[in-house]
């Protein structure tokens, strides 16, 4: 019977391979099927937004056809699987990137010119999936897509946000959010599975039991929430594989309160069903600070629960024994937010499937692994008992059960040291007693991961040193990396045709080491030509973008200077626009002579602030004040403008970042665990002004400190310059401009006074007035460099040329041999 099955598989296999075909006219009659039967329009009479529809569900029937493919591959081959929980995926838009990695986008943009339409124009169309706030979400995005490339048998897993991260809409300079109900024109991309749902169940209470002669604890739920499964297919690149990113939505549960409907309260019953949707509602837009909230938890769990029931079936489906889930399960959690699986999957094991405790503890060691996205302790969350014990009273019994258990074996090790103790314990004692994730996640993960050397040796010497001094083998390095696939071949196709070209292969968007093989041609005249010119066009489109959001006319002869990200006083936005405020100041003190030696720059920052960060919006409107008054002086002309550019996305990065000369990223050092912005703007062949921090200290190992602007206090520099604290003094140059804001110059000035506050008078925690010196010389070397344009496109390509390290497809290799023990599984056709 076997036998029988394996040939009706290998039939189907081959069958489906010719299901569908890519030429140009097949393309052409597919989408005009889908405008006729998906989109229900007209076939003579649709527009741009009907045709992005209709092609993207065209696209989408190749990926699924893939996706199938490779998961009875899966199934067949039933390798270790590495299972990805992050409670954030920021995917931005989906059809560019589908069609380069199915490697059909010549013949879909040939299909579309035979039907008079333009694919970039329809590409346009597509908002952007923004189900997470930054950097972190965007990692996961990168690392799904090199798990599809590099044919890992991968799953990811998270939540099905309606509303992404809001919309920055900015008026009189002021920040408001606007909600992002994205999935209102309906989501072509994911696969709506009504039959692939699970209970998750919260509240209630817990009970003893005897079962045959044992005490058991039995959970008694009070609620109980559906959880379906949407699938996003994630397509590799140059392989047949296309991975699942499993996102799930909360549903009401289809078992009835029966009492409300016999009360014959028909219409209040249905209400409380339909709260159970609130869970996947609405992503927080606070990337670092947890107020501990019943919703957030609810989200956690809800997430955790379902995909663990999902794994454990599909474990079940070949297996009966669990001593051999470690062969095939690998979980790895991204940051502590998924961190509660690990008191899930005890509690299924004990609970469900009557494990001894020792041996399903032996089992969670042994197929966890996480990764610490945050430097600071308030990164790490926290969560108070009361809330744990009222929404998931048996997951905290069994926190506190892995907790007495670590004690007892910490009092081994260090015997009476109560302080120690007390520091690693996963319970908090204090005003609020909480639990700390990020603890749990130390004890009982094999693999404790930081995202840059810098940040895995904060980890170990400063937050977690209690642990390392116990388990030093379990702390390891994965430097973050991004996919070239978005960040150069989607998003920057001149650069990506010029790199082909001069290496003589396509090879390097499989494997990105090959990059380097551009360090020879550096000084090529040649190449140099093609580099200025590429930069040049993409110069010329975010021009025109900054025209149309903002009215502001900019030089494509000046430098442009970016600076793009979540705004945060660690990130210094404040540094960046003091120093602007000085450059300006110097321009209008300069006569006509000295302003002819002046390299013009256009000024560019964007990013959101989280709706309760007073400090973010005030430096957000800071921007704009500084923007008002400078573009308008006519004593500046085009030496400088300033640019603030609304509602920063994944999809504007791909737009900004290949249009820059020079990227900025000034978090004072020991603040930002890697920053994987400057990995994007550094394979662009951008400039990098940065300080010795995160990931930028190995981007100045791989291309050499000479072709970036270092400045700076160091790491291990910045305690020792707090603890001087009052008496640090920063220069006088920034007392000025920081006088210019107080005194009002460019309005505001009641407004502005509290962030001046911040990096004067004894404050200054990010060390603003200590670097701003450093920070000016390190501008001014950029403006001298910029001048000798010879030099300043060599140390472009010398950036490119050293961007190799830093592809998510280094970082995945890393994960999958040191962390996850698996292997690739390609799918054979
Ligand atoms: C972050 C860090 O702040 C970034 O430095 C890091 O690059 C990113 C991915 O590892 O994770 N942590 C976080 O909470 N948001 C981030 O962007």
């Amino acid at each position: 019977e076997f036998g029988d099955r394996k040939a009706k598989a290998e039939k189907m296999f081959r069958l489906m391979d010719g299901f569908l075909k890519n030429d140009s006219i097949s393309l052409q009659k597919d989408i005009l099927d889908h405008v006729e039967f998906t989109v229900a329009r007209s076939r003579f009479n649709f527009d741009d937004f009907e045709a992005y529809q209709a092609l993207a569900h065209s696209v989408r029937d190749r990926l699924i056809e893939r996706w199938h493919d490779t998961h009875l591959h899966f199934k067949k081959k039933d390798p270790k699987r590495i299972y990805f929980l992050s409670l954030e995926f920021l995917m931005g838009r989906s059809l560019t990137n589908s069609v380069i990695n199915l490697g059909i986008q010549d013949q879909y943009a040939d299909a579309l010119t035979q039907l008079g339409f333009d694919f970039e124009v329809l590409a346009e169309q597509e908002g952007d999936a923004a189900l997470g706030n930054g950097g972190l979400a965007r990692l996961a995005a990168c690392q799904m897509d090199s798990l599809a490339t590099l044919d890992y048998p991968a799953w990811g897993y998270g939540l099905r946000y309606q509303y992404g991260l809001f919309r920055q809409i900015i008026v009189d300079g002021f920040q408001h959010e606007q909600p992002d109900f994205w999935l209102n024109f309906g989501n072509p991309w994911e696969i709506e599975r009504v039959h692939v749902s699970y209970p998750v169940k919260f509240y209630g209470t817990i009970e003893e039991e005897v079962l045959n002669g044992k005490k058991c604890k039995i959970w008694i739920p009070g609620e109980s929430v559906e959880a379906v499964a949407y699938d996003n297919p994630i397509p590799g690149y140059g392989t047949r594989n296309a991975i699942n990113l499993r996102l799930w939505a909360a549903k009401p549960s289809d078992q009835y309160d029966m009492e409300s409907y016999t009360t014959g309260d028909y219409i209040n019953a249905i209400v409380n069903r339909q709260k159970a949707e609130t869970i996947s509602n609405v992503l927080y837009p606070d990337d670092r600070s947890y107020q501990g909230k019943e919703l957030r938890l609810k989200q956690q769990y809800f997430f955790v629960s379902a995909s663990l029931q999902d794994i454990i079936r599909r474990f079940k489906d070949l297996h009966s024994n669990f001593d051999e889930f470690p062969d095939k399960v690998a979980l790895q959690i991204n940051d502590t937010h998924p961190s509660i699986s690990i008191a899930e999957v005890m509690r299924v094991l004990v609970d469900e499937e009557n494990l001894d405790w020792s041996k399903a503890w032996g089992i969670a060691c042994s197929i966890f692994s996480v990764t610490i996205h945050a430097v600071q302790p308030e990164g790490l969350e926290k969560i108070p008992v009361d809330l744990l014990g009222s929404v998931l009273p048996r997951h905290l019994e069994i926190i506190y059960e892995i907790n007495h258990r670590l004690m007892e074996e910490l009092k081994k090790s260090f015997g009476q040291d109560y302080d120690r103790l007390s520091r690693m314990s996963i319970v908090e004692e204090g005003a609020v007693k909480s639990i700390r994730m990020a603890n749990l996640s130390l004890a009982c993960c094999h693999t404790v991961n930081g995202v840059s050397r810098v940040h895995l040796e904060t980890l170990k010497t400063r937050v977690f040193k209690d642990f390392y001094e116990l388990w030093p083998q379990k702390f390891q390095c994965k430097t973050n990396g991004v996919t070239q696939r978005r960040w150069i071949v989607v998003s920057n196709p001149s650069l990506c045709s010029i790199i082909s070209k001069w290496l003589g292969t396509e090879a390097w968007i499989r494997n990105i080491d090959l990059i380097a093989g551009l360090r020879e041609y550096a000084k090529d005249p040649d190449l140099h030509t093609e580099w200025k010119n590429m930069k040049r066009v993409n110069k010329m489109r975010l021009a025109e973008y900054i025209e149309t959001l903002t009215s502001v006319k900019v030089s494509l002869d000046a430098m442009f200077d970016v600076q793009i990200k979540r705004i945060h006083a660690y990130k210094r936005q404040l540094l960046n626009i003091l120093g602007i405020i000085h450059r300006y100041d110097c321009i209008k003190n300069m006569d006509e002579s000295d302003k002819r030696r002046v390299v013009p720059r256009v000024c560019i920052i964007g990013g959101k602030a989280a709706p309760g960060y007073e400090v973010a919006k005030k430096i957000i409107k800071l921007c704009h004040a500084v923007a008002d008054k400078v573009n308008n002086d006519p004593d500046v002309g085009d030496l400088l403008k300033v640019v603030f550019i609304p509602d920063y996305n994944v999809s504007v990065a791909e737009l900004v970042i290949p249009g820059s000369d020079l990227s900025q990223h000034l978090s004072t050092a020991g603040h930002e665990a890697s920053g994987t912005g400057c990995m994007k703007f550094l394979m662009n062949g951008c400039l990098l002004l940065a300080t010795a921090d995160g990931s930028a200290v190995e981007i100045a190992e791989e291309i050499g400190a000479a072709n970036m602007f270092l400045f700076g206090a160091k790491v291990d520099e910045v305690p020792a310059l707090r603890e001087k604290g009052t008496t640090l003094k920063g220069s006088l140059q920034f007392a000025r401009v920081v006088r210019m804001v107080r005194d009002g110059y460019f309005g505001f000035k009641d407004y502005f006074k509290s962030l001046c506050d911040t990096v004067e008078d004894g404050g200054d925690f990010y060390l603003l007035g200590y670097d701003f010196a450093r920070y000016l010389e390190a501008q001014a070397a950029a403006d001298r460099a910029f001048v000798d344009q010879v030099k300043w496109t060599q140390m472009s390509i010398l950036s490119t040329a050293g961007s190799g390290k830093f592809s998510s497809d280094r970082t995945i290799e890393e994960y999958a041999q040191q962390s996850w023990g698996i292997e690739p599984c390609k799918c054979p056709f």
